[in-house]
């Protein structure tokens, strides 16, 4: 099949509730971390664009899941977590979120990316999301931002320790990368290729007509919900087993 044009990427939309995601039947990319850790701007690298997917240098301003597409293709930014300033009522419905996004499984998320700054520690929130990963056996691949901001034996000693402060190093794939020297990318690009291809091989190469599910651009439903100041009740809820 013909490689992905990255350079076809568009922004779709934003949702700021779960409920309000329509199924999908493309595969998905979802990138997931912390707050500041380089979402945006790792996804702005792929798609060759400077802005496309926001970057803030005022983390944890908006809780949306923002969907780009890129041909047959859907990129996920998920809401950025373990901002300290937030309220309760926007925790939640960050929670709310990413546990409906990551525990729908009837949607095709194919592969997370799960960031992690390279110069510090995994957080509580990093390794929850790593253990809920795991538990549920979703395929991930670890990607270690801002390689950068690193000196070379500073950055040794850092993959070392995460040897240690990551469960079940040794068996997962983890990419350095680098939205400013773009070290990192091409590898993305490569896995995001294998697994579209692998997917299409499974379930059948298919036109763009063959999507009858495609997210609208409009249309998204009113948020109507007045379950916003219900406490956070927790972080990942599952609604069913794999
Ligand atoms: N030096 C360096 N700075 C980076 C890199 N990636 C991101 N940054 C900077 O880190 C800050 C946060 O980047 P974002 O891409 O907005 O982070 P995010 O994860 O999308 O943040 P939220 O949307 O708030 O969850 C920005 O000031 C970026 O310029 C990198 O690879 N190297
Ligand atoms: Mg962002």
């Amino acid at each position: 099949m013909k490689p992905l044009n990255f350079n076809k990427a568009e922004f779709i939309t934003s949702y700021g509730k779960f409920t309000q995601i329509p199924k999908s039947d493309r595969p998905e990319f979802a990138f997931s971390g912390r707050s500041n850790v380089g979402k945006s701007s790792l996804i702005n690298k792929i798609f060759n664009r400077k802005n496309m997917a926001r970057v803030s240098s005022v983390p944890g301003k908006t809780v949306t899941i923002n969907f780009f597409s890129v041909e047959d293709v859907y990129f996920v930014d998920l809401p950025g977590y373990g901002y300290a300033n937030v309220s309760k009522s926007e925790k939640s419905k960050w929670g709310d979120l990413i546990g409906g996004y990551l525990g729908d499984f009837e949607r095709n998320v194919e592969i997370v990316f799960q960031l992690i700054d390279m110069r510090h520690a995994p957080s509580k929130d990093d390794l929850q999301m790593i253990n809920y990963l795991i538990d549920n056996e979703m395929p991930f691949v670890i990607v270690f931002t801002k390689a950068d901001k690193l000196k070379p034996t500073a950055r040794k000693e850092r993959m070392a320790a995460f040897a240690d402060e990551i469960p079940c190093f040794e068996d997962i794939h983890c990419i350095p990368f680098s939205a400013v020297t773009g070290e990192g990318v091409e590898e993305l690009k490569a896995i995001i290729e294998e697994v579209r291809a692998d997917w299409f091989e499974t379930y059948g190469e298919q036109g763009d007509e063959a999507f009858e599910e495609e997210l609208p651009e409009e249309d998204v439903p009113e948020d109507t919900d007045e379950d916003d100041d219900e406490p956070f009740t927790g972080f990942l809820t599952p609604n069913r087993k794999r």
